[in-house]
C-alpha cells in the first residue's frame, strides 16, 4: 500500500475538521431549537459556522446538500411549483366551549365502545403555518405547504434556510421515507425584532406573527427567508415507509424528538374528558408566557390503533379536536378618537370603539400609543380596525381595514390644550410623546396618576386606595398631593360615595401600615421621570440613604450602576423643583421612615467607572478569565460597543464590534495591552 500524498494528507485533515465542525454545529443547533437549551453563546456559534465556511471555500469538493452552510444560497425562484401529497393533510375539528370537548369525548368513546376513560394525547395548537417535510434516507429532499390538504406548494428552498429543521435526521437507520408534519411559525420576539427593521427601513410592518411567518415564507428569494428567524415544531406523520409506526402520538411525537426535530414541550397524556379540560385551563393561564403564539390546544386519541379504528368525517380524522382560545383580535368601528393624561403629562389617544368582545372580555377603548403611531398606522375616525388584546395588556389598535374605510373618515388631530386642565400641550422636538405643560399643581389628570402611582402595589403599596377614590379625593379637592393622603381623618374618608365606616378604617390603617417601608420603594413611589424600579433599587443600594441621594450631583448619579445622562438628569430636574423637595420633607415628617443601610462605598479601583468589550478570540484568556480580571479592577464589561465604551479588548475573528469601535474611536486592546493596563 502506497502513503498517502501530501496533498491528500492535507484534504484528509481537512475532511476530518469539517467532519467534527459539522457534528459540532449540528449538535449545537440540537440544543438550541430542540432542547431549548442553548449550550454555546451565539457568537461562539457563528465562528464555528465561519471556520466551517473558510474550509469548504478551501476545499470544495467537501461540499455536501446537508452541510449547515449549506441553508442558504439557492438562487430566486421564478415562481412556487405544485407538489400533490402522497396522504392527503387532513384538516382539525374545532371546539370552543366545555360542551363540545365532552360532546367529543363522548363521540370517541361511543366510536371505540368504550366503557373506561380514553387516554389522550394533549399538545399546543401553535398559530403557524402547516408544513410537510419529506425526509428521504434521512435527508431532507421536499418541504411543502399544505395548501389544500392535497396539493401545496414547494418552498423546499426556504425551508431549508431554518436552522431548527434539520437537514438531516439524527439516527444511523433512517426510515426510507417520512413525511413529518407540523407547524412553522415566528416566535414573538422575533416578530417584535423584524416589524422593528421593517420600520426602519420604511417597509410595512406585519400584522402579526402568523402573517409574518407566512410572509417570509412565501419569499421566492430565500436570502430574505433566512434572516426571518423561523421556527418549527412537529405534530403528525404522513407516508411512512421502511420504519414501523410508533404505536401512540405521544411515542410518534417521543421519535421525532431522538430524529432531533423539535416538538412541543407542553404535552401530556391526559384520561377522558376532565383530563382534557384540566390541560386547557393550565394551558390558558400559562398562554401569554409563552414565546410563541397559539390559538387553542390539541387533543388526539393516543393509541395509533384507536386513531385507526375512528376514521375520518369529512377531511377531518374524529380521533382529533382543537379546543381553540378565545380569539385575541376582533374587528370592530373607530367612533372617535379621544386623548388621555397619563401623570407625567404624556398624552396617549385613545380609540373609542364599538364595543367588542376580544378574548372573552368587552372592549371599548384601545390606546393607540401616540401620534406618530397614529399616523403610522393610519388609523382614522369611523374606520373599521383590528384590535387586539394579549393577556393582560392594554388593547391595543392594530391595523385599520382598508376596504371599509368610509369615505367621510375623519384624521386625528393632536388637541393643543389639555382636555384636563387647558394648560398648552408641547411635544420636544426629539420626543416621540406630546405632553401637558400643567404639571401635578395644575393638572387633576397629573395629580390622579401620581397618586395612583404612589399607592401601587410595587411602590407605598397602600390597599384599598383605588382608581375611583383617588378621583373623589381630587376631584373634591380632599387631596393634591401624596402628603395629604397621610393626612386623612376618618370623617373625610367617610363622607365619600360608597365609602362604608369599614373601609375607611381599612384605608387609614393601610396608610399607617405603609409608613414603614424601603428606601427604593419610597423613591420609586415619588414617580421621577425614567426612574423605574430597578433605577429605584440600584438608586437606594448604592447612596444608602435618602440625603446623600438628595446631595448627590449629576456627576455622582452617573456613578450608579446603569444610570445614564438622561435618567441623571431627570434626577436633578425632579429635586430643583421646590415643591418636590418640600414634598419629600412632608412624607417623611409624615413618619414614612425606612432602614437606611451604609452607603456602598467603591474602594476607588484602578478601572472603576471604565467600561470594556470583549469581542473575539484572545490568544489565551478565555472570555470569563478577561471579564473577571476586568471586573476584579473595578471595570464593567458590555455586550455592545457605544460612545460610552473605553476600551474595545479585541481577539482573533473580532467582527462588527471592532469596526463600530473604530468608528467611533474607542481605544482598542489586544490580550497583552489589556494585561499591560490591568497591571499598572
Ligand atoms: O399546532 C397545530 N396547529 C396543530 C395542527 C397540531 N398541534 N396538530 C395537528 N394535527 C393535525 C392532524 C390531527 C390532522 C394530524 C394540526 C393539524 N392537523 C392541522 N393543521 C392545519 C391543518 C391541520
Amino acid at each position: 500500500m502506497t502513503g498517502p500524498s501530501v496533498t491528500g494528507a492535507v484534504a484528509g485533515d481537512a475532511q476530518a475538521r469539517v467532519n467534527a465542525l459539522r457534528a459540532l454545529l449540528e449538535r449545537h443547533a440540537h440544543a438550541y431549537y430542540v432542547l431549548d437549551s442553548p449550550t454555546i453563546p451565539d457568537a461562539d456559534y457563528d465562528a464555528l459556522f465561519r471556520e466551517l465556511e473558510a474550509l469548504e471555500s478551501a476545499h470544495p469538493e467537501l461540499i455536501t446538500a446537508t452541510s449547515p452552510t449549506q441553508r442558504v444560497g439557492a438562487p430566486p425562484l421564478p415562481a412556487f411549483t405544485q407538489v400533490r401529497h402522497s396522504v392527503p393533510m387532513l384538516s382539525l375539528a374545532n371546539g370552543f366551549a366545555d360542551e363540545d370537548i365532552v360532546a367529543f369525548d363522548r363521540r370517541v368513546r361511543d366510536g371505540l365502545s368504550a366503557s373506561d376513560e380514553v387516554a389522550y394525547a394533549t399538545e399546543l395548537k401553535f398559530d403557524g403555518l402547516a408544513i410537510n417535510l419529506r425526509y428521504e434516507a434521512g435527508v431532507l429532499v421536499e418541504a411543502a405547504t399544505r395548501g389544500d390538504g392535497a396539493t401545496g406548494e414547494n418552498v423546499t428552498t426556504n425551508i431549508r434556510t431554518i436552522r431548527a429543521i434539520p437537514l438531516r435526521l439524527q439516527t444511523a437507520q433512517p426510515p426510507a421515507v417520512i413525511d413529518i408534519r407540523g407547524e412553522v411559525l415566528m416566535y414573538k420576539a422575533d416578530f417584535a425584532r423584524l416589524n422593528a427593521r421593517q420600520r426602519a427601513a420604511g417597509l410595512k410592518e406585519f400584522a402579526n406573527p402568523r402573517n409574518a411567518a407566512a410572509g417570509s415564507l412565501r419569499q421566492l428569494d430565500s436570502a430574505i427567508t433566512a434572516q426571518r428567524s423561523l421556527r418549527f415544531f412537529a405534530y403528525g406523520v404522513g407516508l411512512l415507509e421502511g420504519a414501523a409506526m410508533p404505536p401512540s402520538h405521544a411515542a410518534l411525537l417521543d421519535w421525532y424528538r431522538q430524529l432531533g426535530v423539535p416538538v412541543c414541550e407542553h404535552r401530556k397524556v391526559v384520561a377522558g374528558a376532565s383530563g382534557l379540560l384540566a390541560f386547557y385551563r393550565e394551558i390558558g393561564e400559562k398562554r401569554s408566557a409563552l414565546p410563541y403564539e397559539i390559538d387553542g390546544v390539541v387533543y388526539k386519541v393516543n393509541d395509533a390503533t384507536l386513531q385507526q379504528q375512528l376514521g375520518f368525517v369529512a377531511r377531518a380524522p374524529r380521533y382529533a379536536l382543537a379546543h381553540k382560545f378565545p380569539a385575541e383580535e376582533a374587528s370592530t368601528v373607530v367612533q372617535g378618537i379621544d386623548v388621555q393624561v397619563g401623570r407625567t403629562g404624556a398624552i396617549t389617544p385613545v380609540a373609542r370603539l364599538a364595543p367588542v368582545s376580544v378574548g372573552g372580555v368587552t372592549v371599548t377603548n384601545a390606546t393607540l400609543h401616540n401620534e406618530d403611531e397614529v399616523r403610522r398606522k393610519d388609523i382614522r375616525i369611523g374606520d373599521s380596525v383590528i384590535v387586539r388584546r394579549a393577556g393582560d395588556v392594554i388593547p391595543e389598535v392594530v391595523s385599520f381595514v382598508p376596504e371599509l374605510r368610509p369615505l367621510d373618515a375623519r384624521e386625528f388631530v393632536m388637541p393643543t390644550a389639555c382636555p384636563v386642565c387647558g394648560s398648552t400641550i408641547l411635544r420636544l422636538e426629539e420626543e416621540a410623546i406630546a405632553r401637558c405643560s400643567g404639571g401635578w399643581l395644575k393638572c387633576a389628570a397629573q395629580r390622579k396618576g401620581g397618586l395612583q402611582h404612589f399607592v401601587s402595589r410595587r411602590a407605598m403599596d397602600i390597599e384599598g386606595l383605588g382608581e375611583q377614590l383617588i378621583d373623589q379625593l381630587v376631584d373634591r379637592k380632599v387631596i393634591n398631593t401624596p402628603a395629604d393622603l397621610y393626612r386623612l381623618g376618618l370623617v373625610g374618608l367617610a363622607e365619600l360615595d360608597r365609602m362604608a365606616d369599614r373601609s375607611a378604617q381599612n384605608v387609614l390603617a393601610a396608610l399607617e401600615k405603609s409608613k414603614a417601608t424601603t428606601l427604593a420603594r419610597f423613591i420609586y413611589a415619588l414617580g421621577i421621570r425614567h426612574v423605574g424600579e430597578a433605577t429605584a433599587k440600584a438608586l437606594a443600594a448604592h447612596f444608602g440613604g435618602l440625603d446623600a441621594l438628595l446631595a448627590a450631583s449629576e456627576e455622582q448619579l452617573l456613578e450608579v450602576d446603569d444610570v445614564g445622562p438622561v435618567v441623571a438628569g431627570a434626577i436633578r430636574t425632579f429635586l430643583a423643583d421646590p415643591l418636590n423637595v418640600e414634598l419629600i420633607a412632608q412624607l417623611r415628617a409624615a413618619g414614612i421612615h425606612w432602614t437606611e443601610t451604609t452607603a456602598r462605598v467603591n474602594a476607588v479601583l484602578p478601572q472603576s467607572g471604565k467600561t470594556f468589550v470583549l469581542t473575539g478570540t484572545l490568544p489565551t484568556l478565555t472570555r470569563e478569565a478577561a471579564a473577571a480580571l476586568i471586573e476584579a479592577a473595578g471595570g464593567k464589561v458590555a455586550g455592545s460597543v457605544s460612545r460610552k465604551t473605553n476600551y474595545v479588548v479585541a481577539g482573533s475573528d473580532a467582527g462588527s464590534k471592532l469596526a463600530k469601535a473604530e468608528e467611533l474611536g474607542v481605544a482598542i486592546l489586544d490580550e497583552a495591552a489589556l494585561l499591560q493596563l490591568l497591571n499598572d
